[in-house]
């Protein structure tokens, strides 16, 4: 099926051809729209809230790159940071003193991190991150939840959310059982499973990660109490807590879920946000267990273009461009003004939806909710998604094509945008 309303010839050709030069003609599977239907729209350029396909449509963006873009893509103040850092050099492969700049400003902003390694993304983070558990704690048992996604490394491929949950995969064909054997699963929200996880497995439990807010399964809160019990739980079996905030960090508070929701990790990832646009992944934490990290410490993780100077100069005037007064308290505003509005109009409509919002990220299911869990999430009526996604889209509203993944607003998108949005969703939601 393709856009019937708008016109996207250009972007069929270019996605036509680009079917013969790269699997599925994406970088990256959840661009496909396979969950949604119909044939996903070229990017030619992006502003501020807003993207221009190759035909010439706009649409206001809530996808934001998946989460980089909360400043509004190509932010002035960003580009000009690097057109001068690109006069120096795109890559060194040497220390330089930007990462000292951006390495301060993560320790300064986000309560467990004493110190810090760049990488060049979240699945690179959560990989040396999971290595460096087991290196501290010489165990390799480690606990996630269903649903949840941490990049694709092998060991992350169980029950895994976002792509793996949109394809429906099951463990992807490659990942030998010898490695995921190590990896348990428990659902989200559910503490009691984790806690039979510790007791069936005494001392071999190397660690618990876990996406703080939920934006891989749709968008989904931690129950009161989850993360706070899951703190101790780990803490009174001497395990490690860590918290994948790829997605979260600086999105749900400039110092992330663990300052909203006041639970201190051992270890944190970071991603997305922290590059500005440009590749950049992150692991931290205590200081005694980062020390442990090549060379200081035997754990081995290395990278070509870690920390290179554009990536480090795009997080570091993204960070500074967040750290503005009123900033947090604007984006939980107008997205708030946007889930609720959504909420609203699906009951007005006559369609079952559950969903809300933390601060800048927020989501929606076509479910009666609510939704606590991946089982929960997975009873939502994903067809009528695809078609709500297809309807909007039409109507130059572009969401994240699938509904297993989160929505993001950025300090770009104005209360008109979130109006203009509202209205097409009505449209929508009418005649679904
Ligand atoms: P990357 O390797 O894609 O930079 O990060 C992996 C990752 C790790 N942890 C969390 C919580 C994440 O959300 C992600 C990546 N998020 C997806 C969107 N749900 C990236 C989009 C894609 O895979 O194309």
């Amino acid at each position: 099926m393709v856009n019937t309303s708008i016109k996207t010839t250009k972007s069929q050709e270019i996605f036509a051809a680009a079917q013969n030069l790269m699997p599925g003609g994406v970088s990256s599977p959840v661009r496909a729209f396979k969950s949604v239907g119909g044939q996903p729209i070229v990017f030619d350029r992006v502003k501020g809230a807003y993207i221009w396909d190759v035909d010439g449509n706009q649409y206001i963006d809530y996808v934001g790159t998946w989460g980089p873009a909360i400043c509004g893509h190509a932010h002035p103040e960003v580009i000009a940071a690097l057109q001068a850092a690109l006069e120096k050099g795109t890559s060194f492969g040497a220390p330089c003193a930007l990462e000292n700049v951006l390495a301060e400003m993560v320790i300064a902003a986000v309560p467990s991190i004493e110190m810090v390694r760049f990488v060049n993304s979240g699945t690179e983070a959560c990989m040396a991150v999971l290595r460096l558990i087991r290196a501290f704690t010489k165990r390799e048992k480690v606990i996630k939840f269903e649903g949840c996604y941490h990049g694709h490394a092998d060991m992350f491929l169980v029950k895994a959310g976002s792509g793996v949950a949109t394809l429906g995969l099951p463990d992807s064909p490659g990942v030998p059982k010898s490695v995921t054997s190590n990896t348990l699963t428990a659902p989200y929200n559910d503490l009691s499973a984790v806690k039979a996880l510790f007791e069936a497995n005494p001392d071999e439990i190397a660690g618990v990660i876990l996406e703080p807010v939920v934006g891989n399964a749709g968008f989904i809160t931690p129950d009161t109490g989850f993360l706070q019990g899951l703190r101790e739980l780990t803490k009174e079996h001497g395990a490690l807590l860590v918290f994948d905030e790829v997605m979260t960090g600086f999105r749900i508070a400039y110092g992330g879920a663990q300052e909203k929701f006041g639970v201190t990790p051992d270890l944190t990832t970071l991603g997305k946000i922290i590059g500005g646009g440009l590749p950049v992944g992150a692991y931290g934490g205590r200081q005694d267990i980062m020390s442990m990290v090549a060379p200081a410490g035997p754990m081995y993780q290395a990278g070509t273009l870690s920390g290179n100077p554009l990536a480090m100069t795009a997080g570091i005037k993204t960070l500074e461009l967040l750290q503005k007064p009123g900033t947090y308290e604007y984006l939980d505003k107008i997205t708030k003004q946007l889930a609720d509005g959504l909420l609203v109009i699906a009951k007005e409509t006559g369609n079952e939806a559950c969903g809300g919002q933390i601060s800048a990220m927020f989501g929606m299911f076509f479910a009666p909710g609510p939704v606590h869990n991946y089982e929960d999430a997975k009873k939502a009526d994903a067809n009528k998604f695809g078609r709500f996604h297809r309807g909007m889209l039409e109507r130059g509203v572009y969401l994240a094509p699938s509904q297993f993944e989160a929505g993001f607003t950025s300090f770009a998108h104005t209360e008109a945008d979130i109006e203009k949005t509202l209205q097409a969703a009505r449209e929508v939601m009418s005649s679904l």
